[in-house]
């Protein structure tokens, strides 16, 4: 007699042909579309220089390196801003941040940049059946009216535009208040000891002005208001002491917030946002981080950075995830040393490059400013090896849309283009043709290998440009000086009138 299974196996193999033979192959049930879970890591003031699978030889970063080792490293990966918000504001939108005022670096008390039932990544993956979080660095905003109700409600928020779930730094760790927020609320707040958030202090508490000679970490410009942690930030509060955390733990709890929430959602697609605070300032990691570089707290905080993306990469290995997840590594924007602390980036820098091979960095509209590391991983789907497409962070929300197969609501992701094949390393597939680069008060636009770079006129709202030394509009030819050394706009005036012809078209659109 044979065994039940043994029965039941002879069964199957018995049937199963005969199943088969009666499908013809076009009638086989049709391929689902993969639908991955996504893990965005947003790195903060990471430069292209900055890693070791970028060329770095000052520093190594093992983790980020394996991602490079096992997945599609990008040499033109952009973000679409040199700094934080406007970066942030487009990779959630797919909407280059200049379309929208106000959505210049937020300050303490902003309230939410994007509006409720504003299409994003995130509400697009949310409508397709996601589970969805951000967390970590936020700065967009919370709340609405005057200010964020730091004591109560801080809505709307994440939770408003497609995120089922935040866990977030508000701003950024520069700036006051040093709390976590889970979903509305504050964590850890003391009804009797009320937060207050403002731009003067309230009680002629000690500040980095008056107390310098206190401080664990001096500043070196703005950063002199209220002291919290020995060190001195920018605006002033009060109260919350119970809720207010040290910088040395932001990075752990980035790595078990989302370690937890991974965990309890790995049986459905999730899209997390895991957006680090490091490498911004005040760069002060964790006491087991610090001193590990030769770079001072700049390569610390580097370092912790990488840890935070083996944590991450590790409990994907823990839970089986690894092959059934897309993990996209990015920056919000290029590097900067003396970022309003004295922390030893510029006196320990030695031979370390951070932008690279590029001119400028964070705030700049030089390619140091958004051309900033970009891995994709997908083992088994995205194969090893190096991409010259170029794709940026605002892409992200039209691609994983068409990745997920969910229908993209009409006039949303204005600015986003389906890059998906080009960030599955598929062979030859193309990316963008061109790229505007956002900085403080300079616009790029990148075409081919042509790079025009206009100044905005402060005046009247960056509507039109004024004349720097280098006169009106600068241009590059990449190919040929990737470093933006030599402005030859008077040897190819009809190119830069094209270019120039192209940025106002994208800039009305
Ligand atoms: C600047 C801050 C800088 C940093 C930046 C925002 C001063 C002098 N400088 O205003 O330290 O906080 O804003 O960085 O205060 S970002 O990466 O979040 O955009
Ligand atoms: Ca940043």
């Amino acid at each position: 007699m044979f065994p039940a299974h043994q029965i039941t196996t002879l069964l199957v193999s018995l049937t199963l042909p005969v199943i088969f033979q009666f499908l013809a192959p076009g009638s086989l049930p049709a391929a689902q579309p993969p639908r991955p879970n996504i893990i965005v890591i947003m790195a903060d003031d990471l430069g292209y220089g900055d890693l070791s699978c970028y060329g770095a030889s000052e520093i190594e970063t093992p983790n980020i390196d394996r991602l490079a080792r096992e997945g599609q490293l990008f040499r033109q990966g952009y973000c679409s801003a040199s700094t934080c918000t406007p970066t942030r504001f487009s990779f959630l939108t797919g909407m280059y941040a200049f379309r929208q005022p106000g959505t210049g670096i937020a300050p303490p008390n902003a309230t939410a940049l994007i509006q409720p039932g504003t299409p994003t990544i995130a509400s697009v993956l949310d409508d397709a059946g996601y589970e969805t979080a951000v967390i970590g660095k936020w700065h967009l905003g919370l709340g609405e009216g005057k200010e964020p109700d730091w004591n109560g409600d801080l809505k709307p928020g994440p939770c408003e535009i497609g995120f089922d779930h935040c866990y977030l730094l508000p701003t950024t760790n520069d700036r006051v208040p040093q709390v976590y927020v889970d979903d509305h609320r504050v964590v850890n707040l003391d009804p009797n000891d009320p937060l207050w958030v403002g731009k003067t202090n309230p009680d002629g508490q000690p500040t980095g002005l008056t107390h310098r000679d206190t401080l664990k970490m001096d500043w070196s410009h703005g950063h002199n208001q209220t002291i919290h942690n020995g060190i001195s930030r920018i605006g002033f509060y009060s109260g919350g002491h119970a809720a207010r955390w040290r910088d040395e733990d932001l990075a752990d709890k980035w790595v078990s917030h989302s370690a937890r929430w991974i965990e309890t959602h790995k049986d459905k697609p999730f899209f997390l946002f895991f957006s680090s605070h490091d490498i911004h300032v005040p760069r002060m990691p964790h006491e087991r981080f610090q001193k590990k570089s030769k770079l001072g707290y700049r390569g610390d905080a580097i370092l912790e950075l990488d840890w935070q993306v083996g944590e991450v990469l590790n409990t994907l290995d823990r839970l089986n995830l690894t092959k059934k997840t897309l993990v996209i590594f990015c920056s919000d924007n290029g590097p900067v040393l003396d970022d309003g602390y004295v922390d030893g980036a510029v006196t320990q820098l030695g031979k370390h490059t951070p932008s690279g091979v590029f001119r400028g960095g964070k705030y700049s509209a030089y390619e140091g400013g958004c051309c900033t590391p970009f891995l994709t991983r997908w083992p088994g789907t995205i194969p090893v090896g190096e991409s010259q497409a170029i794709v940026n962070t605002v892409d992200l929300a039209t691609s994983m849309a068409e990745l997920v197969k969910q229908p993209i609501p009409e006039e949303a992701f204005p600015d986003s283009l389906n890059v998906l094949n080009a960030l599955l390393g598929k062979p030859d597939a193309a990316g963008r043709t061109e790229t505007v680069e956002q900085g403080t008060s300079a616009l790029g636009l990148r075409v081919g290998d042509w790079k025009l770079v206009a100044y905005r006129n402060k005046k009247n709202n960056g509507k039109t440009f004024e004349k720097t030394s280098e006169g009106l509009y600068e241009l590059y030819q990449l190919d040929k000086d990737a470093g933006e050394s030599k402005n030859v706009i008077e040897e190819f005036p009809q190119k830069a009138e094209e270019l120039i012809n192209r940025l106002e078209e994208i800039q009305s659109a």
